[in-house]
């Protein structure tokens, strides 16, 4: 009998290891809770683009179509919400950031990701290519929820969630390393679940 009061605990992770696929702070869930800051955007396929920017000019775009032809991965990860739930072996299928940049020169050390209903978020470029970062239009074997982040997100698996941008229709690259939407509100710059870097300064 375990001295712990069994109420203490956070839902126990299942046999077979799942522990150190938990980061420090975390707990396990199985729901998939939704977390917006705003109302869910509903852009028509036909109006969607993905688009690769500079300074606010594009260099690149994608219709809808054009992006379904793009050779996409299927991947099983592990994420990481900064209110502390973790959800392990979710299933996307998207297309790798690392593809959607091969043709843009030259690449700038950090994106601001921007998404449809004014949300944004910072990464360094060295996060989103080798097989880390997707832009995602399917989970578990279905067109990716609007709630969720449909038509397509980012998904940046080794980073706090707050990172895959939900509704995302583009990257602009930027020199800079500038604070997007929740990094303005105190959120780490940078955002690595296993340092628990959830805050500034952390
Ligand atoms: N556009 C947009 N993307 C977003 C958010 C948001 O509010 N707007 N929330 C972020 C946060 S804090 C988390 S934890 C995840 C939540 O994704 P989910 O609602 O699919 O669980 O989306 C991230 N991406
Ligand atoms: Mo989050």
């Amino acid at each position: 009998m375990s001295p712990v009061s069994r109420g203490f605990h956070h839902r126990p992770s299942a046999p077979g290891g799942d522990a150190g696929r938990v980061p420090p702070g975390q707990h396990v869930t199985n729901d998939f809770p939704v977390l917006s800051a705003g109302p869910t955007p509903r852009t028509p396929l036909a109006d969607w683009t993905f688009s690769l920017t500079r300074g606010g000019a594009t260099e690149k775009s994608w219709t809808w179509a054009e992006f379904q032809a793009l050779p996409a991965e299927t991947v099983t990860v592990d994420i990481h919400c900064v209110t502390r739930w973790t959800k392990l072996g979710t299933r996307w299928r998207g297309v790798p950031v690392e593809t959607l940049l091969s043709d843009v020169a030259p690449v700038t050390p950090y994106v601001m990701a921007f998404s449809d209903g004014g949300y944004t978020t910072n990464l360094p470029v060295a996060d989103l290519t080798g097989g880390k970062a997707w832009v995602a239009y399917d989970f578990d074997g279905g067109p990716l929820a609007p709630e969720h982040g449909g038509p397509a997100r980012l998904l940046v698996p080794h980073l706090y969630f707050w990172k895959s941008a939900k509704w995302v229709r583009g990257l602009d690259l930027r020199d800079e390393n500038t604070p997007g939407f929740w990094e303005n509100y105190g959120y780490n710059l940078y955002g690595d679940p296993w340092k628990e870097q959830r805050y500034a300064g952390d």
